[in-house]
């Protein structure tokens, strides 16, 4: 079949989806510079035909009226724009920017980057350039509402935040915490077809689901129901019996590991019979699974984002990494793991270790900095309270905090106190109509892309290279490029050197990953739907990427010496409380594509509520019910389900909108962040980490 490589020609296009992390391939078929079909690439050996809903929905998207397709400027109150021109724009904002960063000085001006951007290669490199132009040192993303968590116990164990994730190619007892693949599609661990890998190791052994609600997941496999934010309790009880009972690989925590004896004797009191009312598991059951996971020669233990958010979230991911480690599945195949490598050399794969954990550095209430980002919680504080260091300018790049961060609806009120606000954003969003200018990105359809950030954490290795499908709409420019044309308007360019991002990346594919030679942008020109990555997972020496200068893989130190005596501490949980957890669903994608009709009209957000919990508060299927905290409330609308378990209600977010997308304006839903904990002292201590899960919160007919 004839492909066509030129943006917008009519014919078939070959691309990928970058709406989620299993950058599925697609094909697009223009006519009349439209894109009229979206299928999947069956061609495209990684994915291999998987697509979902959101992919296609990509080119709606793309071609929706209501997106910002030439630069606005702020003519009158939050939402009331003008269009101008590109030069104007620019020159506006690099005069203004210039001058309040001159004023105020560099502190005084924050970035926030959100989660589209960082699907992309150009995309991401742009945030990062301007970032280092700019000497940009106030960077807020979605992290600590995600992956803060992980990077921080990757980091205290390995010395390196390079991700570790199961070889599910090989795994015959997979135990998942906290994720629910068959709808995320995986995070941090690009499997594309990750269905279709959880069912062959069920096929080969078991898949157990650790999650409050019964999930699309759960439902498939084996399902352990647990309390929300129980997860720490559970998995040191694990631990606690896999190294009490001497199931322990020993050998390998003799060969690699440092502080066995410690970590034993600190968690020694963490017994089944202690967690077992803290996490809702029986203490039997919770024996059983760690006996069985020692015993499973090709085991995995995994967790995302359910266990990432709650109180203790660093240590539960600390404890995850731990029972990997001491039931020896790291690095074995069917274990845990790094990538193959990907484009990094060893020594690149190595993070720069705790360097770039900073406690108690915010500025105004200290809170810890993971991975050189912010904690969100600090987010209004830092604009809102004066001094040295208070921000002053502000510019997001595809990011929707006022929806996506907690305590998102108060965030105008810092934004009001800007010199200038710059929005880089495909709408007018319920963030962006705050801007003083709202510049037009185009779409992932609209650029020509490159996996390059994802190779070192693919099951599968696979490298691909897309020209754009269309050419931009409107004046719509990608990230990249607007970011340097800015950066060198205010005479900073050089940060960005004199390379391309493709430059960049054919020179890191031509350094060569081990394993494979002859990579280069060209190879991957010449095989437009990708090429496979040869090398073997574990074909390389995992000691050579430890950061720690001892060169050991640490199983105990101060900071889960801190967290398991605060732990220790933890007073008995409220046995009334309804506490709440987050959902994902597979026709929404955080806040961003609410707007294509296709996708929303059978996506209403309900809150899951038990029957046992609605029958005592008069609660029926359908009702109106307001849902609070401390921190705000919301009506939203109650659905009575046993797929919740008792004393846990589920909402996801990224509803309630109120930006220039008309369809999603009129739709019902709430911000969930209007009600989630949104002071800084509700951030973990330790990494800044956002509570997004498992906190009380109460629930009435409306
Ligand atoms: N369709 C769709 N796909 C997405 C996204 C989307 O919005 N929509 N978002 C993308 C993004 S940004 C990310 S980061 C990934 C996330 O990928 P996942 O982590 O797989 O995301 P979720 O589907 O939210 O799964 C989290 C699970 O944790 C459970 N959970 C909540 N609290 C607890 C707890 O205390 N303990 C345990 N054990 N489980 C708990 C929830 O019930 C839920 O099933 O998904 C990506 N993929
Ligand atoms: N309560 C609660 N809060 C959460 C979560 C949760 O589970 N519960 N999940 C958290 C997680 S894991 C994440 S990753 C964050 C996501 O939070 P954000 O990263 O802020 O993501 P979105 O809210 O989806 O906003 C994305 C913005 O990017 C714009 N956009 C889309 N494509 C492009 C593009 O190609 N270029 C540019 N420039 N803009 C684009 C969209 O219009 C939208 O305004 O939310 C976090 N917040
Ligand atoms: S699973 Fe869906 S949203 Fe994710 S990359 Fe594939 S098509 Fe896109
Ligand atoms: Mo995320």
């Amino acid at each position: 079949m004839a492909f066509t490589t030129i943006p917008g020609a009519d014919g078939d296009h070959v691309t990928y989806c970058r709406v989620c992390e299993a950058l599925c391939g697609m094909v697009a078929t223009v006519e009349g510079g439209r894109i009229v079909k979206v299928r999947p690439d069956r061609d495209n050996p990684h994915s291999r035909g998987h697509i979902c809903v959101k992919g296609p929905a990509l080119a709606d998207v793309t071609a929706d009226p209501d997106r910002v397709t030439r630069p606005l400027k702020r003519v009158g109150g939050p939402g009331e724009f003008a269009p101008v021109g590109w030069d104007e724009a620019l020159n506006d904002i690099a005069a203004r920017l210039s001058a309040s960063i001159e004023r105020h000085g560099p502190q005084s001006f924050a970035m926030n980057t959100g989660n589209p951007p960082s699907m992309g290669w150009p995309s991401s490199m742009g945030n990062y350039l301007f970032q280092r132009a700019l000497e940009c040192t106030k960077l807020f993303t979605p992290s600590s509402e995600d992956i803060t968590s992980v990077v921080l116990a990757t980091e205290l164990i390995f010395g390196t935040h390079a991700f570790v994730f199961p070889d599910l190619a090989q795994c015959e007892h997979l135990l998942i915490f906290g994720s629910n693949p068959l709808v995320s599609h995986g995070s941090l661990m690009i499997a594309p077809r990750f269905k279709e890998d959880l069912d062959a190791i069920a096929e080969r052994g078991r898949v157990i689901v650790v999650d409050p609600r019964r999930t699309e997941t759960a439902r498939k496999f084996e399902h352990v129901s647990i309390i929300p934010a129980g997860d720490v309790w559970l998995l040191g009880a694990m631990l606690n019996t896999i190294l009490g009972e001497g199931l322990e690989d020993r050998a390998f925590l003799d060969a690699y590991g440092a502080g066995r004896d410690e970590l034993a004797a600190a968690i020694g009191w963490i017994t089944p019979e202690l967690a077992a009312p803290r996490c809702g598991v029986e203490a039997d059951a919770i024996r059983t699974l760690a006996r069985d996971f020692a015993a499973a020669p090709r085991a995995a233990a995994m967790g995302r984002i359910g266990i990432c958010r709650a109180s203790y979230s660093t240590l539960t991911n600390y404890f995850l990494h731990l029972l990997n480690l001491v039931g020896g599945k790291f690095h074995r195949p069917g274990g845990v793991g790094w990538g193959h490598g990907g484009t990094a050399t060893e020594a690149q794969a190595k993070g720069p270790g705790q360097a770039r954990h900073k406690r108690h550095s915010s500025r105004v209430s200290g809170q810890a900095s993971v991975w050189g980002t912010q904690a969100s919680l600090t987010f209004l504080e830092e604009m809102t309270t004066p001094g040295e260091g208070q921000i002053r300018s502000l510019l997001t790049v595809g990011a929707n905090p006022v929806l996506s961060m907690p305590g998102g609806p108060r965030l105008p009120e810092g934004f009001a106190t800007l010199d200038l606000m710059v929005s880089i954003d495909l709408y007018m969003t319920e963030t962006s109509r705050h801007a003083h200018y709202i510049l037009p990105a185009t779409t992932a359809l609209e650029r020509e892309d490159i996996n390059q950030f994802f190779m070192n954490h693919m099951v599968r290795p696979f490298a691909q290279y897309v020209p754009a499908v269309l050419p931009p709409a409107g004046e719509a420019r990608g990230e990249y490029e607007i970011l340097r044309d800015l950066a060198a308007r205010m005479g900073r360019g050089d940060a960005f050197g004199n390379m391309t991002p493709f430059e960049m990346a054919d020179g890191a594919l031509q350094a060569g990953i081990e394993g494979q030679d002859g990579l280069s942008l060209a190879r991957l020109k010449a095989n437009p739907h990708g090429v496979m990555i040869e090398r073997g997972r574990w074909a390389f020496d995992f000691e050579k990427r430890i950061g720690h200068a001892d060169g050991k893989i640490h199983l105990w130190g101060d900071i889960a010496a801190e967290e398991v005596a605060r732990l220790r501490r933890e007073p008995e949980p409220e046995p009334d409380a309804l506490r709440l957890i987050n959902i994902r669903k597979l026709r929404s994608i955080n806040s961003w594509m609410h707007n294509v009709e296709k996708l929303v009209r059978s996506d209403e957000p309900r809150l899951l509520i038990h029957p046992a919990d609605a029958a005592v508060r008069r609660i029926e299927d359908g009702m109106p019910v307001t849902l609070s905290t401390q921190w705000g409330a919301i009506e939203v609308v109650a659905e009575v389900t046993d797929e919740v378990r008792p004393g846990c209600v589920g909402y996801p977010h990224g509803w309630g909108h109120g930006g220039g997308w008309r369809g999603a304006n009129a739709l019902p839903g709430r911000n969930l962040n209007a009600i989630t904990p949104a002071t800084p002292d509700q951030a973990e201590q330790v990494s800044g980490m956002s509570l997004l899960e498992g906190f009380p919160v109460e629930v009435r007919a409306a």
